[in-house]
């Protein structure tokens, strides 16, 4: 057994433990990223594309900013459009100033492994963390496998960085954690295309035949997404059928601008909503998807994501900087502040855009529910404090720093 001493060990190359690694490591707070997939893998993985300002300015603070500020793009609003009826929601209008940066992930964790790997900052790939012991002492350990070999890893605090089906979470004693879930009665059936976007902004549909939304990676590349049940299979879904399901769905003018090419990646994602609490356990804490999950309406989850490194951050940094162990026990309510904001958030945009025919929600018929969602979309998009509400919520709300 080969033994690693670090200050923080870090499970899981995905955006947030190569965020953490990067900003600790300013701050020299040695810390190990042990990661159990290869780094293609993880890259293969196509997922966000919306960044909150607050996580634009922790890349920046990373020092990793370089291809996010000559690749990204701004977005000053974006369009809900509802049975083919068009409502830009004018983010920089509405909320003095704030808009939103389009920019992958896929492109994030190449930068921030670049970064990294430039600063020979150490990382195991393909080595699955197996075991985790003692998180509620002072002396945690990390044990994982690489090659044949295994390791040990001895430190004073651990990053659960591991995404939903993690060991982090699962290491939280049972009479301890509560876990809070809704899984949405339909997925997201997503394509990848080196086509050029159907718009300079995003377009969120709401129609009878299901959601469906046009986004976009880069002036040549686009992201689009319908709403297809559960049953579905993506097999199921030739790149024709996909393109001329997505044009009955789109409002006519983009409709007709829609130019189609061959998928390079085609996928569907199940929807859920959850939540761990808490999301700490002594040395251990959890990060990102390893303690919630959004549906992806509110383009929350990485971002929900960046706020808890960020708050992880303040907290190493205040532990190593000024001896204050105490501030660690703030880590968890100042995350799940802003996790429930953006859940909810997420929870109440995918209930006004999609269709949830007449399946029976909440003990509600569906039919009805259909209804009443339809009829506060339609408020909320036709008053000037409903399109504030939108959009304060989807540029992100403020970070919270920790209390002295
Ligand atoms: P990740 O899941 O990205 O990374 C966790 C890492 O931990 C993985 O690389 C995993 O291999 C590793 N790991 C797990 N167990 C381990 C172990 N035992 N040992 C070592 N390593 C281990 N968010 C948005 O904001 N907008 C979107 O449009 C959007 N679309 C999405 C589409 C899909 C299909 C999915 C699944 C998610 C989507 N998300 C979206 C959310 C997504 O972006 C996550 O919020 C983001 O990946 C969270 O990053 P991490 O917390 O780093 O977790
Ligand atoms: C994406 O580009 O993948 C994306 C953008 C906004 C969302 C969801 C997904 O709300």
């Amino acid at each position: 057994m080969e033994v690693i001493n670090t200050q923080v060990a870090i499970i899981g190359s995905g955006p947030s433990g190569l965020l953490l690694g990067q900003l600790l490591a300013k701050q020299g707070i040695s810390n190990v990223i042990i990661e159990r997939s290869s780094a293609v893998h993880v890259l293969s993985r196509i997922r966000a594309g919306i960044l909150e300002q607050g996580f634009v300015d922790l890349i920046r603070e990373a020092g990793c900013n370089a291809r996010m500020d000559a690749e990204g793009h701004t977005h000053d609003g974006f369009q809900i459009s509802v049975n083919g009826k068009g409502t830009r929601i004018d983010l920089k209008a509405l909320t003095n100033g704030k808009v939103v940066t389009c920019y992958g992930q896929t492109e994030i964790t190449r930068d921030l492994m670049d970064a990294r790997q430039a600063a020979c900052l150490p990382t195991y790939y393909n080595a699955p963390v197996s075991e985790i012991t003692d998180a509620n002492s002072a002396a945690p350990s990390v044990y994982f496998e690489q090659d044949g070999r295994q390791y040990e890893v001895n430190c004073d605090f651990i990053a659960g960085c591991d995404g939903f089906h993690g060991i982090s979470r699962p290491t939280i004693p049972n009479h301890i954690r509560k876990e809070y879930e809704r899984v949405y009665p339909f997925g997201w059936l997503g394509l990848l295309s080196d086509t050029p976007p159907v718009d300079d902004e995003l377009i969120y549909c709401k129609h009878p035949r299901g959601f469906a939304l046009a986004s976009q990676r880069s002036a040549t590349r686009s992201r689009y997404y319908l709403q297809v049940p559960l049953t579905d299979k993506v097999e199921e879904w030739s790149d024709e059928r996909f393109w001329d399901e997505l044009k009955k769905r789109l409002p006519e003018d983009a409709s007709q601008r829609l130019q189609t090419g061959p998928s390079i990646e085609k996928s569907i994602a199940p929807l859920r909503s959850f939540v761990c609490e808490p999301m700490q356990y002594g040395r251990l804490f959890l990060v990102g998807d390893a303690a919630h999950i959004v549906p992806p309406t509110g383009a929350k989850g990485l971002n929900l994501a960046a706020s808890d490194v960020a708050t992880l951050y303040q907290v190493l940094t205040r532990v190593y900087k000024h001896d204050d162990m105490g501030c660690i026990e703030q880590y968890s309510e100042i995350c799940l502040r802003r996790v429930w904001h953006g859940e909810r958030f997420s929870w109440w945009m995918t209930n006004m855009l999609h269709d949830f025919g007449e399946l029976n929600v909440d003990n509600t018929d569906g039919a009805i529910f259909n209804k009443l969602m339809g009829s506060e979309l339609d408020y909320f998009l036709n008053t000037p404090a409903g399109k504030v509400t939108i959009a304060e919520q989807y540029v992100g709300l403020p970070y919270e720093s920790l209390k002295d």
